[in-house]
């Protein structure tokens, strides 16, 4: 379990989105650099902490993974990248999207983002909307949100989280309570403060999405040898075998194996000894849990609990 009191968020979207200048304008000072051309200029992420509003905010400002261009082998690597470089993992993560118009490209985006991230990683996720100003006057975002059937449908599976900012214009207080970068960003805060509350504190790990993934892979082969459906249909038949308990028990054993190789073992064999009883007896709990976050709380505690025991 995570013990300090830093909160790491990863910031997700497609080049331009504005990812950059909004972790700069979340820290209240020019940290990261802002990109003036339409291509994308940083190809690594860059992680960056300060204290905001009396917390250790860790920014994971990542590479453009929504790009539409790419492949989708290279999207995957790099989300998974920022996952990792994220150690031991985000508390949540922020997708960065403009408001504009509607393409087919920001379709694809939004496409993209529920093929990547399962319902249960959207529990870890918020929407961040950045070009406020091109709001029509007296619109808030949920109008803008409202107009679109995928937007709508996106934010309603991140728990209706979704905030705006301008990074360019909404930092002088003009007397707006909502045109204002200050107030929008302390309810960002508040958001990341409930979505860590609502996972009991736990941040997502890259064995959560290797464990789903993997599952996909194998349903995805016996479809393959079963049928002869198309690469796409194969892969959706795939998913929707992703049983919510699955999730549940992955979380159960990852958060079990997590504890017990936390709990004070010296020797690497002690450690992967508490790591492998840890995991069985989360796992054995989980499945009896319900929810995701339950099924944390209860591995976490009958994996204390073996270790008391020993
Ligand atoms: N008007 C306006 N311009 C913005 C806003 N946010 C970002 N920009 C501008 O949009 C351009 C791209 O911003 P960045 O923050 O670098 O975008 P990014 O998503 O980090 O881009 P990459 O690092 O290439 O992926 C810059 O010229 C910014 O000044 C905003 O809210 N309003
Ligand atoms: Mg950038």
């Amino acid at each position: 379990m995570d013990v300090s009191d830093e909160q790491r968020i990863v910031l997700l979207g497609k080049t331009g989105s504005g990812k950059s200048s909004l972790a700069n304008t979340i820290f209240g000072e020019e940290v990261f650099k802002i990109n003036h051309s339409s291509i994308s200029e940083s190809s690594l992420s860059q992680r960056e902490t300060r204290s905001v509003d009396g917390r250790n905010l860790t920014v994971i400002d990542s590479h453009s993974v929504f790009d539409t261009c790419g492949s989708e082998v290279l999207l995957k690597k790099e989300m998974e990248r920022c996952i990792t470089e994220c150690d031991p993992g985000p508390h949540g993560f922020l997708i960065v999207l403009k408001v504009e118009k509607f393409t087919q490209q920001e379709k694809d985006v939004i496409k993209e983002i529920c093929e990547q991230f399962s319902e249960d990683a959207l529990k870890f996720a918020a929407i961040v909307f950045t070009f406020g100003e091109q709001l029509p006057d007296g619109w808030r975002i949920e109008d803008f949100v409202q107009c679109n059937e995928e937007l709508s449908s996106l934010v309603k599976n991140c728990g209706g989280r979704c905030h705006v900012v301008d990074n360019k214009y909404w930092n002088r207080n003009t007397g707006d309570i909502y045109r204002n970068n200050q107030i929008q960003v302390a309810e960002i805060l508040r958001t990341i403060d409930k979505i860590s509350e609502a996972n009991g504190g736990m941040y997502y790990t890259n064995e959560m999405l290797q464990a789903v993934k993997k599952h996909i892979e194998i349903e995805e082969e016996k479809i393959r040898q079963s049928t002869n459906q198309s690469p796409n249909d194969t892969r959706d038949r795939a998913k929707s075998t992703v049983p919510n308990g699955l999730m549940i028990l992955i979380v159960g054993s990852a958060t079990g194996a997590m504890v017990g190789a936390f709990r004070g073992n010296s020797t690497p064999q002690d450690a992967l000894y508490g790591a492998l009883k840890g995991s069985q007896l989360g796992y054995i709990a989980a499945a009896e849990a319900k929810t995701v976050v339950d099924a944390i709380l209860k591995a976490a505690q009958a994996a204390l609990l073996g270790e008391c025991k020993k």
